[in-house]
């Protein structure tokens, strides 16, 4: 297969083309290092030093043997993404090309704007480019499982749902209830995409994967300094599992929001690309939905795990629960169906329980490094009040 990543640069879009181009497709980046960027503004830096984007390829090339090619580029400029997808000819694009922190696109007017900018014009410019160059072409779309909030009601794996209202019966999309601006932008996102296979008929085969937070610092490609992906632990860009490591690292207390009954469904580095392979190597006809499910956690439950992890380690570690700066339920219904991902054999092959060791294990030598963005890590961004 020939894939395009667009946001390649990113946490699991870097592992992604490693998994991708080390089975042998042909895989072309897609990144305008935004990323980068925005965490150095919210005062912080991945943990793990980050080459520049000719330096990584060329790590892959050596360390791991795995080649890849990129082009810096911003999936909003329309002209420039036609041309890449015209030229490439890709089988498939993959499209993390987005603003993915929650906390981000909280921080004020300006950054909810971006978020909901960036993120809706990079998926219509791809929806028009793709309908445009070759509407046959996979369009694997990064969702998120907090597109669906955290209802009472199951949550199916079904773009839409029967209702009745006063007697009459249709069918409407599944109902859903961002927590943020960033997640609201995927919900347009979600809407858009079926709406423009299903009605519009521009495009013919879709996947929307719903992942929930993503934890860990290893795959199977990535042995070595050189090819490690970002990892991002400071209140804005780090997610619940990662951060919890870093600041068991730091001996720092580990910090859920609130009562930390929040539940997730979590899911390692390693069980996420190879959900994403398997669902690219097997295209859908028409339109797909996945949820992806693999560990239900609460808050509360992780940071348990991180303090044994750590205590395994030698490592003293508190809990010390944090003022919640969300807007979020802290007790609710967690019923996910998840259907697809099992029936093309993608089953979890990672536990939370033994990966927050080797996270540990993995941050430990870059505990100076770390500390130097010590001050980013408790929550500042308040979702009613901004930064
Ligand atoms: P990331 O920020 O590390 O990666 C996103 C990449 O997209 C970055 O390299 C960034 O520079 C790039 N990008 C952003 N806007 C762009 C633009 N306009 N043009 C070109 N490139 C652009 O985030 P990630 O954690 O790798 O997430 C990837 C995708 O997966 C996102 O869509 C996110 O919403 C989704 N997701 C992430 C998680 C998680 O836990 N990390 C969980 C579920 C879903
Ligand atoms: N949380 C804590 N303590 C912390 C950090 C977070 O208790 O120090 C809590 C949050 O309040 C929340 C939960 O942990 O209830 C998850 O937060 P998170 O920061 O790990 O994840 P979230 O903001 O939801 O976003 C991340 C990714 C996003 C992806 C999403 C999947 O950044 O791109 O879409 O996970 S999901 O949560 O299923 O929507």
């Amino acid at each position: 297969m020939k894939v395009i990543v667009f946001g390649g640069d990113g946490y699991l879009g870097w592992p992604l083309s490693l998994r991708l181009a080390s089975r042998g497709h042909e895989v072309l980046i897609v990144d305008n290092l935004f990323t980068r960027r925005a965490v150095t503004e919210v005062g912080s830096d991945s943990a793990f030093p980050l080459p520049l984007p000719d330096k990584r390829v060329e790590n892959a090339k050596k360390e791991s043997d795995v080649e890849v090619s990129f082009q810096t580029g911003d999936v909003r400029d329309y002209e420039f993404v036609e041309d890449m997808i015209r030229e490439f000819k890709p089988d498939a694009v993959v499209d993390f090309a987005e603003q993915r922190s929650a906390p981000y696109s909280m921080i004020d007017v300006y950054h909810a704007v971006h978020t909901v900018e960036n993120n809706v014009r990079g998926t219509i410019n791809l929806i028009y480019a793709i309908s445009k160059v070759n509407p046959d072409i996979h369009f694997l779309k990064m969702g998120t499982m907090g597109e669906y909030g955290t209802p009472s009601y199951p949550i199916l794996e079904s773009p839409e749902v029967e209702v009745e209202i006063k007697g009459k019966k249709g069918e409407v999309m599944f109902p859903k209830k961002g927590g943020s601006y960033y997640h609201w932008s995927k919900v347009f996102d979600t809407y858009l995409l079926y709406w423009s296979l299903k009605d519009l008929n521009v495009l013919s085969r879709v996947t929307d994967i719903m992942q929930g937070p993503v934890y860990g610092t290893r795959t199977e490609e990535i042995k070595s300094e050189g090819v490690r992906t970002r990892f991002d632990f400071d209140e804005v860009w780090g997610t619940v599992v990662n951060r919890f490591c870093v600041e068991a690292v730091l001996g720092m207390p580990l910090t859920p929001y609130g009562k930390g009954e929040q539940r997730r469904g979590f899911l390692s580095l390693e069980d996420s690309m190879r959900a994403l392979t398997a669902l690219l190597e097997n295209p859908p006809e028409g339109y797909r939905v996945v949820n992806q499910i693999h560990e239900v956690y609460s808050v509360n439950q992780i940071a348990e795990m991180v303090k044994k992890a750590g205590e395994d380690l030698g490592m003293s570690v508190e809990i010390e629960h944090v003022k919640n700066p969300r807007v979020e339920a802290e007790q609710h219904e967690y019923d996910v169906e998840s259907k697809v991902l099992p029936s093309l054999g993608a089953t979890p092959v990672k536990k939370m329980q033994d990966e927050v060791k080797f996270m540990i294990e993995d941050l430990l030598p870059y505990k100076d490094r770390l500390s130097r963005y010590k001050g980013a890590i408790l929550p500042r961004t308040d979702w009613r009040k901004g930064r």
